[in-house]
């Protein structure tokens, strides 16, 4: 018998995936993964027996609920659907699926209408930190078109800026987990940061690469991959996020000088995978280790100002991604007061999500 569940399928940002009330899915959170990978055809590398797009950007999961915290509206899981594994993880967050939800809250009555800009108040369960997103609804109801231009995802839609006031160590306790600008791990330079991300910084000259390979290029090198692998192992527990070997946490970003007139070039390993673009948070973090003096980052980049009011445009495979950040210096190292961007998600599809009986009956 099949059991249908409540679900949307939107684009958030340049990514896509399943938006659900978190009350339409069970609370027990193992026959809950199991909906969901069956609801994206995984552990398959085409998914072809579900709704995932075959990449882990579009095996993707937002769960929403109205929150219980005097400064959010809504509460937003975020929930990794593996492609070839059958696994879920709750280990990160993610941004670019955070651009659908202010929409997503508005359209299912979490959040009314408020004028032409609807702030949503977001807790991002994750990482217990706060985004507010501010929601075109013009016309009383969320306007998902208009002009701006995201890189990654073709075409224009309306823009969903973003604010982001508390990211900083939000999964690993600190800004810089290891208490060091660098560090110096399975013989490479590196620079760990959490600026709403576990990110590792790595430059990509020191692993023979130029930071132009394209993701198709680093993902069919073995040996990168391996050493880079070794690397985000002996990581994660210096990082404070223990055993990372089935965690999609720390992201692996190799960085080279701009090409394009940006800030810094950077080619991102998702662990294991090559992202098209760069991920949200995964920008804000490495535009933040670009101020921290000594950095990797700060050794490669090229700056404007890096306190006061700063504007990092990080380059990417398909474009740039532009973050504005309030830079404050603070005993040789920065605090950063507020990171703000541009989103766009567009709302595809929303119907009933079936699920064979088996799967809920563990069978
Ligand atoms: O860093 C992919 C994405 C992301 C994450 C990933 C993201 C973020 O682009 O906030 O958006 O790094 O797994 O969807």
């Amino acid at each position: 018998m099949l059991s249908a569940i409540p679900c949307t399928i939107m684009r958030g940002g340049s990514s896509k995936g399943l938006y659900f009330a978190a009350s339409d899915l069970p609370a027990d959170t193992a026959l809950r993964d199991r909906i969901l990978l069956a609801a994206m055809g995984s552990p398959d590398i085409r998914q072809i027996d579900g709704l995932g797009g075959a990449h882990p950007l579009t095996s993707k999961v937002a769960l929403i609920s109205p929150s219980a915290r005097a400064d959010a509206d809504v509460d937003y899981l975020f929930l990794q659907v593996m492609v070839d594994k059958a696994q879920v993880s709750d280990s990160q967050n993610c941004g670019n699926i955070l651009a659908g939800v202010g929409p997503w809250a508005i359209e299912n009555g979490l959040v009314p209408v408020s004028g032409p800009l609807t702030p949503v108040r977001i807790h991002m369960v994750n990482t217990a930190s706060v985004a507010v997103a501010h929601v075109p609804t013009a016309d009383g109801m969320v306007e998902y078109e208009g002009d701006a231009r995201i890189d990654g995802v073709p075409g224009t839609a309306a823009p969903i800026s973003m604010d982001f006031l508390d990211v900083a160590g939000s999964s690993c306790g600190a800004l810089l987990p290891t208490g060091n600008a660098v560090d110096e791990i399975e013989g490479a330079r590196v620079t760990c940061i959490d600026n709403g991300m576990p990110v590792v910084i790595l430059r990509a000259a020191d692993f023979g690469k130029t930071g132009a390979e394209t993701p198709e290029e680093l993902e069919a090198d073995p040996v990168l991959k391996a050493r880079i692998e070794a690397i985000r192992l002996a990581a994660g527990p210096r990082m404070n996020l223990g055993d990372v070997t089935r965690k999609t946490v720390p992201k692996m970003t190799l960085l080279a000088p701009p090409r394009a007139g940006g800030a810094v070039s950077t080619r991102t390993f998702i662990p294991h995978r090559v992202h098209e673009a760069i991920g949200v948070l995964g920008a804000i973090s490495v535009a933040t280790a670009c101020v921290i003096p000594g950095s990797v980052a700060a050794q490669v980049a090229t700056l404007g100002a890096s306190s006061g009011d700063v504007l990092i445009e990080v380059e990417h495979p398909s474009g740039f991604f532009a973050v504005n950040m309030e830079v404050e210096p603070v005993d040789g190292g920065v605090r950063v007061n507020r990171s703000a961007l541009i989103r766009t998600a567009r709302k595809l599809m929303q119907g009933q999500l079936f699920i064979p009986g088996r799967v809920w009956s563990g069978q």
